[in-house]
């Protein structure tokens, strides 16, 4: 999976800023209308792939329909997105044949890639599927029952078992949400079910909260960026921040910081389908760096990247309690 000579999407941070996550000055990266059925392509995940990157898209249609599409880049910042949505072989009749889906999230873990993303089955729930070409992709059992969102996979088993994070969910715009922990032997039975993170009061995730990209593992535990939500005079605020997780039990946080990391400020996080979000879904890292860029939707519209070290991001969490 790993290619020495891939470029690494990376922009240094601006002069005399003193901020630990800065965005990309050509954000947003993909614009709404990059495909020309789209209504907008935002809450994406990529991941490397051959000598460049891959990714699966949300990309809304102007059906309105909630798709996912693959998407290939040499440099992770410049991204062909296939015109026809995915189509996931699924040889479980119950399940096959739920067209819409959305939130991906990918890591590869073993062998190959694996995408969850909110499948709705009568109701939202997580999808499970498997890839080794963003070509072909085999479907799996869902995860869990509805209602549930924000399935994001640890990147590889943990104790011998794949790990989930969730977020159980209501049909709807949901006022409430806590991050849970679930484990499985074969992605098809889950269980052991552990309470993570709930909301907390007065603050920037106040309502709910949800699992961003795949948890990334540090020698101080999972560095875990997560969505938390804000119910303002104008309806949900979307930002996210970051808590380390206890290495082998990761329902256990070490650290949580109580600031944002990042809050929707730009015009594109601001202004867009869905005003004042911003919802990262995935983060590459550049190991022998510590650089990472963090990849988000933006106001429910369009995808940014933003930059940061892995460092200041597990000293953020460790030092803002
Ligand atoms: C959540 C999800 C996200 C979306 C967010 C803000 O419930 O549906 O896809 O970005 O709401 O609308």
């Amino acid at each position: 999976m790993h290619e020495l000579n891939r470029p690494f999407p990376w922009q240094d941070r601006p002069q005399g800023s003193t901020e630990i996550i800065w965005r990309y000055s050509q954000n947003p990266i993909i614009q709404r209308d990059l495909l020309p059925t789209s209504n907008s392509i935002f809450n994406s995940a990529v991941v490397p792939f051959g000598d460049g990157y891959a990714g699966v898209f949300r990309c809304d249609d102007r059906r309105r329909r909630m798709l996912l599409h693959a998407g290939f880049s040499a440099d992770g910042l410049h991204w062909n997105i296939d015109h026809a949505p995915i189509r996931f072989q699924c040889d479980i009749p119950e399940i096959a044949d739920f067209e819409q889906g959305y939130d991906p999230r990918v890591v590869w873990i073993d062998d190959r890639y694996y995408i969850t993303w909110c499948n709705i089955y009568h109701g939202p729930t997580i999808g499970v599927a498997w890839t080794n070409d963003f070509k072909t992709f085999h479907q799996l059992e869902n995860a869990l029952l509805p209602y549930n969102r924000n399935g994001v996979l640890f990147p590889r088993k943990i104790n011998g078992r794949f790990a989930l994070l969730s977020r159980p969910s209501d049909r709807g715009h949901t006022p409430f949400g806590d991050i849970f922990y679930s484990e499985s032997p074969d992605l098809c039975y889950w269980g052991k079910h552990r309470h993570v993170m709930s909301p907390l009061p007065d603050s920037w995730q106040s309502t709910k909260i949800g699992a961003g990209p795949a948890p990334i593992e540090t020698p101080h535990g999972w560095l875990l960026i997560y969505h938390g939500v804000l119910t303002s005079c104008n309806g949900f605020v979307y930002s996210f921040g970051a808590a380390l997780l206890d290495k082998d039990e990761p329902w256990k946080i070490k650290h949580r910081a109580a600031p944002y990391l990042m809050s929707p400020q730009t015009l594109y996080e601001l202004v867009g389908d869905v005003p004042s979000v911003v919802f990262p879904c995935a983060a590459l890292l550049d190991e022998p760096t510590g650089r990472l860029a963090i990849y988000y939707g933006c106001a429910d519209t369009v995808t940014a990247v933003a930059f940061a070290y892995l460092d200041d991001l597990i000293a953020f969490a460790g030092q803002n309690p």
